[in-house]
């Protein structure tokens, strides 16, 4: 999985990622020195970042930020949250 996140707000989002650890692989388009190994990354605004994961578990795996009225909204779960649904590893 190739993930792309843009930070166009004004607030740090702290994103985490449930079920796999991912390579940060560039941050604000330039390749990293060495890719470096994650399950959480803080995101500034205005910051980009490219990540990628092999995801190789089957099963239903939240990434949102951990700062949780930014993944609530009253009370649901519509902030910033989604799911990788791995069927097939
Ligand atoms: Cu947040």
């Amino acid at each position: 999985m190739l993930v792309h996140l843009i930070n166009i707000g004004d607030m740090n989002h702290p994103m985490h990622l449930h079920g796999f650890h991912f390579q940060v692989l560039a941050q604000d388009g330039s390749p990293l020195p060495a890719p470096q190994t994650m399950d959480t990354i803080d995101t500034a605004p205005g910051t980009t970042y490219d990540l990628s994961f092999t995801a190789d578990q089957a099963g239903k795996w939240l990434f949102h930020c951990h700062i949780l009225p930014h993944v609530t909204s009253g009370t649901d779960m519509s902030g910033m949250i989604t799911l990788f649904d791995v069927t097939k590893p």
